[in-house]
């Protein structure tokens, strides 16, 4: 199996939940290492341009809004097949349909609100990726 690297966010609502360590227990029990991380407060700017590829759906505007209403924490992941690996244990976009166990069903609040983003193939990985962090910037294991 490929090793990948994935870009993954706890969004505003996992955070004001205080549930930042609880979420990174699931990548870690999922064997994916956290190899950057970092902690923002999005601007209208930055949420914009992340989400750019939706800027047409109606739900934009409370998409932005949303993400722009706390701090996040931003991490990159990496593990094997970590792209849909991490999707599996994200859970379906609404938690209501997301498999039990799952980050979504068991921190989200809503399908606006929904605990944590994770990059839906390889070619968005490599872009949310470099959109939040420098080469420089991420630390792959040594050990
Ligand atoms: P994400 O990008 O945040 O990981 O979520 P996703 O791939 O599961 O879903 P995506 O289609 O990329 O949508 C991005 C975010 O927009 C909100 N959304 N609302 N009301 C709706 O029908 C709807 N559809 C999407 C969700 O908060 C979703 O996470
Ligand atoms: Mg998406």
């Amino acid at each position: 199996m490929a090793i990948e690297r994935t870009f993954s966010i706890v969004k505003p609502d996992a955070v004001s939940k205080n549930k930042i360590g609880a979420i990174y227990s699931r990548f870690e029990e999922a064997g994916l290492k956290v190899i950057a991380a970092k902690m923002l407060h999005l601007t209208q700017e930055q949420a914009e341009g992340f989400y750019a590829e939706h800027s047409e759906r109606p739900f934009f505007g409370a998409l932005v809004e949303f993400m722009t209403s706390g701090p996040i924490m931003v991490q990159v992941l990496e593990g094997e097949n970590a792209v849909l690996a991490h999707r599996d244990i994200l859970g379906a976009t609404n938690p209501a349909e997301a498999a039990d166990g799952t980050i979504r069903a068991d921190f989200a609040n809503s399908i606006d609100e929904n605990a944590a983003h994770g990059s839906d193939s390889i070619e968005s990985a490599a872009r949310e990726v470099a959109y939040f962090f420098s080469p420089e910037e991420l630390c792959p294991r040594t050990r």
